[in-house]
């Protein structure tokens, strides 16, 4: 991809409450379909039609532009959400998240980790050895954003998840932010369900074991739901913060598929 791309993100909301987002990174000919495309997405979104819709659209400089791949994808099949959540908290620790920082993140995210009790725009920076939060705004917190996938890596990708029934915009879209947070210099893990009450599958992402889907992360019509990224105790909070918000990435190889297992403990 050698013409010059356009960062291009959605953002929408309701009485102030964030709604949905989406964004991508094109050449300049696509941009206005694209922005009818994600129009469309927030009017249409589970949580409601949104009120307030922002684009912003941005030009890349080419020497701005890193790339990188998609972690490998492994799906864990739990009984229930309280199993998930047990999964979660073995896999974080797993990744040097103490036990009690991933805890604590995980009863955030339940309760609403926003200072009003719902969800916050972006996602919670935890100390992945004390649990403190260090986003400076708890209500917006951090946005991972400036990253897409490469049009034959995206190909490729829907290719190899159609199989398992996985060819969806959840799994496409949270596999690429995954991807950018794995990344970042200093991040020991990244945990994630979906604000969406539909949509109860979650994750935890880490540099050694990839991108670990785990089948129940909350109760079917819940609406809460958000991210955390562990930081390495010690490491320069604003170079990570800078890498998650504006480096960008083109995710241009894909990871293995692997088949579905059922969470051993
Ligand atoms: C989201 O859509 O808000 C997050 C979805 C996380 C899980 C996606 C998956 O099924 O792998």
């Amino acid at each position: 991809m050698s013409q010059t791309l356009y960062s291009i993100r959605m953002r929408s909301a309701r009485d102030g409450r964030h709604i949905s987002g989406a964004e991508r990174l094109v050449p300049a000919g696509e941009l206005e379909g694209l922005a009818g495309f994600l129009v469309r997405r927030a009017l249409q979104h589970p949580r409601g039609a949104a009120a307030e819709i922002q684009l912003t659209i941005e030009e890349i400089p080419p020497g701005r532009l890193n790339r990188g791949h998609l972690p490998d994808v492994h799906t864990l099949r739990v009984a229930n959400f309280r199993q998930g959540r047990q999964a979660a908290l073995v896999l974080l620790e797993r990744a040097g998240v103490r036990m009690q920082a991933a805890r604590q993140a995980i009863e955030r995210l339940a309760a609403g980790a926003a200072p009003d009790g719902g969800c916050m725009r972006g996602a919670m920076l935890v100390d992945a050895r004390d649990g403190h939060r260090m986003e400076p705004d708890p209500a917006r917190g951090i946005r991972a954003s400036h990253m897409d996938l490469d049009p034959a890596a995206e190909e490729e990708l829907r290719r190899r998840l159609a199989p398992y029934a996985l060819d969806n915009e959840h799994v496409r879209d949270a596999l690429v932010l995954a991807a950018k947070v794995l990344a970042t210099p200093g991040l020991v893990a990244e945990l994630c369900w979906s604000d969406d009450p539909g949509y109860v599958t979650g994750y935890v992402a880490t540099p050694r074991d990839g991108y670990l889907r785990i089948s129940h992360l909350k109760p079917m019509g819940d609406e809460l739901g958000g991210r955390a990224f562990f930081v390495r105790p010690g490491c320069c909070l604003d170079a990570v913060m800078e890498h998650l918000e504006k480096s960008v990435w083109i995710f241009d190889r894909v990871g293995r598929i692997h088949p579905p297992m059922d969470w051993q403990g």
